[in-house]
């Protein structure tokens, strides 16, 4: 019902009466009287004039489920919503959901992960209301051998929308990272339930370091926020929006082919060390090269200095550096 309110004040900028609300949302004044209040409690400063209604004049930088929802343009994604202030992991969560036949599309959201996982059983650090982690249910109609593919996709999304809405000088290290200022702004990691023919349930999980302060020592020299950066706080509900409005956008062309064609070129305009040195830590023996973006399967092309072959370099096991650090 909030997020019904929410909705109805935010199509509009002028003043909303209690009687339009009760109209369009079909409930009595109490009930819409009872949500304005609520949201009121929630930190929305809503303005009430006699005889011409309501008007939302601030929002709390809330991350929660009506604020996302009211905001959402998406077709697809987020038609369902979970929001926690404190959970273990949304990628946990979500694969419980997806287990339980939750649809596709479906998102958690959370303010606060006590145990945020990153790839290989490492860490994802997500400091209380500062930080935004979230994850996307899908169940493709794609074989499992796509899915890696999705990491790209979302990371595109994610670097596309930090661009568009702070003209900030973000790009991706491949295969997933999502870096401003040779530090680490996101970080994606996708989980998959299927068999050998076919995919039961994708969730990807996104952390996005919005307005965190400060790191813990043993990430502070790889981590970095978008405040930090910007000198200011930003609005996280309207990082998270963009993300995944951008995410949809690029997932469906994604799933049109099942590989990365389309968006192989735009992919490659934001990689970091595009045309230059990396260094391709392959446990079967180190190489450097040039890197030459990716194919439609987002394999790392890279022209190897030694044998000047052109090899694919797939992120299973493989990490690619920058030839002087992290990058
Ligand atoms: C990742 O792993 O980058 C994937 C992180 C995915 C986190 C999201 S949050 C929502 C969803 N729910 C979850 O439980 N997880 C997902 P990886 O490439 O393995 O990087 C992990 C490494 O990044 C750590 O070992 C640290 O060095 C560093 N790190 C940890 N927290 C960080 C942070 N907040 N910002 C930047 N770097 C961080």
């Amino acid at each position: 019902m909030k997020e019904k309110v929410l909705r109805a004040l935010r199509s509009t900028e002028e003043y909303v009466s209690g009687q339009q609300l009760c109209e369009a949302l079909g409930v009595s004044r109490t009930s819409v009287w009872k949500s304005i209040n609520s949201l009121r409690e929630d930190g929305y400063q809503i303005d009430a004039i006699p005889n011409k209604g309501y008007k939302i004049i601030g929002s709390p930088d809330s991350i929660a489920k009506e604020e996302i929802a009211s905001r959402l343009h998406t077709k697809r994604i987020g038609k369902e919503i979970y929001y926690f202030s404190k959970i273990d992991s949304t990628n946990q969560y979500a694969k419980k959901l997806g287990e339980e036949g939750a649809p596709d599309g479906t998102i958690v959201i959370a303010d606060e992960q006590t145990k945020g996982k990153g790839r290989s059983g490492r860490h994802w650090v997500t400091p209380p209301g500062s930080a935004i982690a979230f994850t996307i249910l899908l169940r493709p109609k794609l074989p499992p051998a796509s899915i890696s593919m999705v990491t790209l996709v979302k990371g595109l999304a994610v670097c596309n929308a930090i661009r568009e809405l702070y003209h900030l000088p973000v790009g991706i290290k491949w295969p997933n990272d999502v870096v401003i200022d040779g530090r680490k702004i996101c970080g994606i990691l996708t989980e998959m339930s299927a068999e050998v023919d076919g995919v039961h349930y994708i969730v990807i999980g996104t952390g996005i370091n919005t307005n965190v302060d400060s790191f813990p020592d043993e990430i502070k020299d790889v981590a970095t926020s978008l405040k930090i950066q910007l000198r200011r706080p930003v609005d996280r509900a309207e990082v998270l929006v963009r993300v995944i409005e951008f995410f949809e956008e690029y997932y469906e062309k994604f799933e049109e082919d099942g590989d990365l064609r389309r968006l192989q070129d735009t992919y490659n305009e934001e990689l970091l060390n595009m045309n230059e040195g990396v260094r391709v830590l392959d446990p079967k023996g180190e190489y450097t090269g040039v890197a030459l973006g990716i194919d439609p399967e987002g394999q790392l092309l890279v022209k190897r200095d030694d044998t000047g072959e052109i090899v694919k370099v797939w992120s299973g096991e493989v990490s690619v550096r920058g030839i002087y650090g992290y990058i």
